[in-house]
């Protein structure tokens, strides 16, 4: 009876906002219980989803045509990513490399599985102390290829992030598995700063994946009914697992292994399954990295409310500060802990 009065007014308080979800990116099967509904989805609902944003998408990217060279725009409409060797000028890339070792800065760790991710803000601080990085952000091919696989005309979040595999004890890296980081247009951008040699955690990517077809709906459509508790938990928050032996069924090639030296740039649509590749050594892995993902019902590439410089050279301070409050207000545990003084190259044991 109290159940059942507590769950009613869970509905009463929270069904609004469930349901306005609905036209956000929101993801998790396990959170919103609409979005989860097997009822709903059974009727529809998650490969409604998909089928609007991906119409949005493709609209918005026409529009934003402009920002990239042909070329390249056929590959990422071909493949799902845009791989560019050599990218920066070597001088460039030195001095870039240079003064990110030589930085120490408000960094972030967040463990998974046995790995650690360590991220750095490209704040104005950063900024100020690694002029090759503020020139990196302002160059046209950058911008214009993170803005159309993204399909926003919005700032990126950009971090120097560090990846530390078989950095602690613990489970599998859950980056190793293929996924699609959620089920519309988004993008993802590595600048990497080390080598990044074959089974070293070579990001890797299905090419193709990236595209709505037929099959991949009903792959959709299918996973959406068969979410159950058994089901891993990142699939159920709205990051779907593939195993590799799916993808003929897709109509899709096996995964590509990007091991690429220095100073390559990959810029995918992260809602192509994709994974870090398996790291059979201990290897440290930094790289520029750039995010950017907005409400994907949103018919407009522009009006970004971060595009005033003093926002957007705040904006992961902001959400850091957000998440270490909900933290100490014991809502919600904060998983970007800090490590102040940190250089992107310090490896494990070197953490303070
Ligand atoms: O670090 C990588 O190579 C890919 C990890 C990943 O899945 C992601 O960043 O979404
Ligand atoms: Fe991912």
């Amino acid at each position: 009876m109290a159940g059942k009065l507590v769950s009613a007014l869970r509905w009463l308080l929270l069904g609004p906002l469930w349901a306005a979800q609905l036209l956000t990116g929101a993801k998790s099967f396990m959170d919103n219980p609409l979005i989860g509904s097997r009822r709903l989805n059974a009727r529809g609902l998650h490969a409604w989803r998909l089928r609007v944003t991906d119409r949005l998408a493709q609209s918005r990217r026409a529009r934003l045509a402009a920002l990239l060279a042909p070329p390249d725009r056929a590959a990422f409409d071909r493949d799902g990513y845009v791989m560019k060797a050599d990218f920066l000028p070597a001088p460039q890339f030195a001095a870039l490399r240079q003064q990110v070792l030589d930085y120490r800065g408000a960094a972030r760790e967040e463990v998974q599985g046995d790995a650690v991710t360590r991220r750095i803000a490209c704040d104005a601080a950063a900024l100020a102390a690694m002029p090759a990085l503020r020139e990196l952000l302002q160059l046209p091919a950058w911008r214009g290829l993170i803005r159309y696989a993204g399909s926003f005309d919005a700032e990126p979040m950009v971090y120097i992030q560090t990846v530390l595999s078989h950095a602690r004890p613990g489970m599998a890296d859950p980056q190793e598995a293929l996924h699609a980081d959620t089920f519309h247009a988004t993008v993802k951008a590595w600048l990497f700063l080390t080598d990044v040699e074959p089974g070293a955690m070579c990001f890797t990517y299905v090419p193709g994946s990236h595209r709505l077809t037929p099959q991949r709906l009903q792959w959709e459509h299918g996973k959406s009914l068969a979410m159950s508790p058994q089901t891993d938990r990142l699939t159920r928050r709205g990051s779907l697992r593939v195993e590799e032996g799916e993808l003929p069924a897709l109509g899709l090639p096996p995964p590509r292994q990007f091991a690429v030296p220095a100073n390559t740039l990959v810029v995918a649509d992260t809602h192509g399954f994709h994974a870090r590749g398996a790291s059979t050594r201990p290897t440290l892995r930094v790289e520029i990295w750039a995010y950017s993902r907005r409400n994907p019902f949103m018919p407009w590439t522009g009006l970004d409310p971060w595009r005033p410089r003093a926002l957007h050279l705040r904006r992961i301070g902001l959400a850091w500060w957000a998440g270490d409050t909900l933290e100490r207000l014991g809502i919600k545990s904060h998983v970007w802990k800090r490590r102040p003084g940190t250089s992107a190259f310090d490896g494990p044991g070197d953490r303070t």
